[in-house]
């Protein structure tokens, strides 16, 4: 697929116009049939940047397809890291205009901000919460641009991972102060719970998943930076979020985060 520099900026391209155009494309893979994970993040490095250039800052990363659950929903078995930029972040009062979104999902999350930089390789879990600020409730809406949400493990990457928006809570705790593999997740949507989980539904550990992150990115000689927030990867199978719909998570000691999502 994205064998060169060019390439991977115009399959970029096609993924930002789908976004902006609300109409969703085949997955590369069905015309490509033998690009590699690899060629995905040259995409995916082509979108940021672009987006980058565009005006949107780079505020955090995300892991994703970290729990069984998702790998399953997702029929893709390996984990993949995607960005998360400004744009993306939605303040939980407002309702979430859909009119920009093509078929929006939304699973919960917990989310790391970090206090210092995190750089591997050789990053522990223990090193994570050591850099770690505080932990908090997450939503994630993610928004495949492939039709249907269909797509193979090069694709997925290539789209930055379906990031679309994302949603604090209110409740920062020191990462020490809690166990994070036992922390209970609720999933209510409109009223109604719809699955549940605990932390360790990520990798074992959600401060291990954060660990593989940094340790993947320093490969490239990247790192995680202070301020970052980092999506630690759904907990649960991800639901359709529909008009006027009232999405709530609610977390055992970090408190509840909730969506409304508009009405169109
Ligand atoms: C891919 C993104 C997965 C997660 O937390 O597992 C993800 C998708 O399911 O569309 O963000
Ligand atoms: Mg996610």
């Amino acid at each position: 697929m994205a064998e060169t520099v060019a390439d991977a900026q115009e399959w970029a391209e096609i993924l930002l116009e789908a976004e902006r155009e609300r109409r969703p494309i085949r997955p590369f893979t069905d015309e490509h049939p033998d690009a590699t994970v690899v060629d995905g993040y040259a995409v995916q490095d082509a979108l940021i940047s672009a987006r980058v250039a565009g005006g949107n800052r780079l505020v955090g990363a995300k892991l994703g397809l970290t729990s069984r659950a998702k790998q399953q929903s997702m029929g893709v078995h390996e984990v993949v890291h995607a960005w998360l930029t400004d744009d993306m972040a939605h303040g939980g009062e407002d309702p979430l205009d859909l009119s920009r979104l093509i078929a929006p999902r939304v699973e919960p999350e917990i989310a790391f901000v970090l206090g210092a930089e995190l750089k591997g390789p050789g990053v522990t879990p223990g090193d994570v919460l050591a850099s770690t600020r505080a932990v908090c409730a997450a939503l994630e809406v993610l928004d495949s641009r492939y039709e249907a949400f269909r797509f193979r493990l090069p694709d997925v990457v290539a789209d930055n991972a379906s990031a679309a928006r994302f949603v604090l809570g209110s409740t920062f705790l020191p990462p020490h102060e809690i166990d994070l593999r036992l922390e209970a997740c609720l999933l209510e949507v409109d009223g109604e719970l719809v699955a549940t989980a605990c932390g360790a539904a990520a990798l074992g550990d959600p401060a291990q998943a954060v660990a593989e992150l940094a340790n993947v990115l320093a490969r490239d000689g990247r790192s995680l930076e202070a301020g970052s927030v980092i999506l630690s990867g759904g907990l649960t199978e991800a639901f359709p979020l529909r008009a006027g719909g009232h999405v709530v998570a609610a977390y055992a000691h970090l408190g509840i985060v909730s969506l409304r999502a508009g009405a169109v």
